[in-house]
């Protein structure tokens, strides 16, 4: 996988002791460093050897995973040197380097005894070379809860946020199910993070620990290329938190000024996820000269397998028995009545309408309360409807945004085809689980006409006047 890297102006190479002796890098060579030196149980002078000798950190200047354990290091007094040279993709692909992380990945860190890889390993390391560091917590519990949210932030947070990011740049394939699903569970893990942070400065006890040191250069990507402030909007407590810790100088001296996404980073040109055209067979002569070409290639250099596009399942709403209902015919009409609205759509609706091969559905969203800003509010209904995308074929969709003032209330009316809200729609849209679904009762005539006045986005909507009206078709 390719790595996030930010740019800032200020140089994490660090000085002191270590500005002398650049250009050494094995610290195996030192004469201060014994071999196998039990360093967390050690005596203090070899302690002290390691705080004042540099370690020296295998990675580019400004690489996100690296940043971790150069904060640390910022935090507890330990030196940590960049190796001199350093380059993406040719260093960490060297003999000497796949020596000490066989994945090659990247950052890699030279101790005493031996190298150290993954990134979470290695600030942890640069935080217990100092005994008693706070940045480890002050008691079992707290070491617990330290280890609890370096997890967290690992499989919850940047796991996450990497499945939506690197796509995006080209860097594995890019399907946007795939990417849906990501951000959904992105959402999940926020929220929790979100409640947790309502209550709680910091992620344990009352200082910065190294898991705030972990978590917030995990949601540095995010935050810089992804998370727009519409979407980071829902989660209050997580914005002041990455703020606040953004700008604590150890942070600041490292990543510089940070600045929010102001749009989700654009998807790379090539899109592998479309179904390409049915080709014509090649002669056997063009297919042997193409699995040559191919070979040749240079591979991308993420790692992973390259996937092969798997048949498309049929959905299962196109196993249902056919309707007499044709949800285009019901589009159209919609789009094409001017006048008379009630008289030619509505009614045409309840002409068209097929109960047994569709079904109606209200939706309430349930934090009306957070609607305080009238664009954030319209984003946010917007996200939902681009979203909805992957139901264009099975569903037509009415969003009010109800109200003059702040707060907004959001509810809409939905058509889907079949009896329930389709499960891949669930599946794939995070923004389904922020609403309350009621399904509409055809026999309460009460209901109906809510449906009708939705339909025709009629002001005043239940008392209220509208600040828009979105229609999904
Ligand atoms: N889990 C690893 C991830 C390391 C990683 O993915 N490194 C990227 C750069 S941030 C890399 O070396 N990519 C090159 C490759 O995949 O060959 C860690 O936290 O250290």
């Amino acid at each position: 996988m390719t790595g996030f890297s930010f740019d800032h102006q200020v140089s994490v190479e660090y000085k002191g002791g270590a500005e002398k002796r650049r250009g050494t890098t094995s610290l195996r060579q030192r004469p201060c460093f014994r071999k196998s030196t039990p360093i967390l149980n050690s005596a203090k002078a070899d302690v002290f050897s390691v705080k004042e000798m540099a370690l020296i950190l295998h990675a580019q200047k400004g690489n996100k995973n690296a940043t971790k354990a150069i904060i640390a290091a910022e935090y507890s007094g330990v030196q940590v040197e960049l190796a001199p040279n350093f380059t993406n993709g040719v260093s960490n692909k060297t003999p000497e380097f796949i020596k000490m992380n066989p994945l090659g990945k990247i950052p890699v860190l030279e101790t005493p005894d031996g190298p150290i890889f993954e990134s979470n390993a290695i600030a942890r390391y640069v935080t217990r070379v100092v005994p008693d560091n706070p940045l480890y917590g002050s008691s079992l519990i707290e070491y617990a809860h330290i280890e609890q949210w370096i997890d967290f932030s690992a499989t919850e947070i940047d796991e996450n946020i990497s499945k939506w990011f690197f796509p995006r740049i080209g860097s594995g394939v890019f399907l946007p199910l795939a990417e849906e699903a990501a951000i959904s569970q992105l959402k999940r893990s926020l929220g929790a993070l979100n409640t947790y942070l309502a209550s709680n400065t910091y992620l344990v006890g009352h200082a910065v620990t190294l898991a705030d040191i972990i978590m917030t250069c995990n949601l540095l990507p995010g935050f810089m290329r992804v998370m727009t402030k519409s979407f980071t909007a829902e989660f209050p407590h997580v914005e002041r938190y990455f703020w606040t810790m953004i700008n604590q100088p150890n942070f600041r001296k490292i990543f510089g000024e940070v600045k929010q996404a102001e749009k989700v980073f654009p998807v790379a040109s090539k899109k592998p996820s479309e179904p390409k055209e049915a080709a014509k067979p090649k002669p056997k002569e063009e297919l042997k000269k193409e699995a040559k070409k191919e070979q040749a290639k240079p591979k991308v250099d993420d790692g992973e397998e390259e996937e092969q596009p798997k048949p498309k399942p049929k959905n299962p709403l196109d196993l249902l028995p056919p309707s007499k209902m044709i949800l285009d015919d019901w589009k159209r009409l919609y789009s094409n009545t001017k006048t008379n609205f009630r008289e030619i759509a509505i009614k045409g609706f309840w002409d068209m309408y097929d109960p047994e091969g569709y079904s109606l559905w209200f939706c309430d969203y349930k934090y009306n309360d957070e609607n305080t800003v009238s664009f954030v509010t319209l984003n946010k209904v917007g996200g939902f409807l681009q979203r909805m995308d992957l139901a264009r074929k099975y569903a037509f969709g009415k969003m009010l945004v109800i109200g003059s003032e702040p707060p907004f209330k959001v509810k809409g009316l939905w058509l889907f085809r079949g009896q329930e809200i389709p499960q891949f729609v669930m599946d794939e849209c995070y923004d389904m689980e922020l609403y309350e679904w009621t399904k509409v009762d055809l026999s309460d005539e009460a209901q109906k006409e809510r449906v009708n006045q939705m339909i025709e986005d009629q002001e005043p909507f239940e008392g209220e006047a509208l600040l828009d009206a979105k229609c999904f078709k």
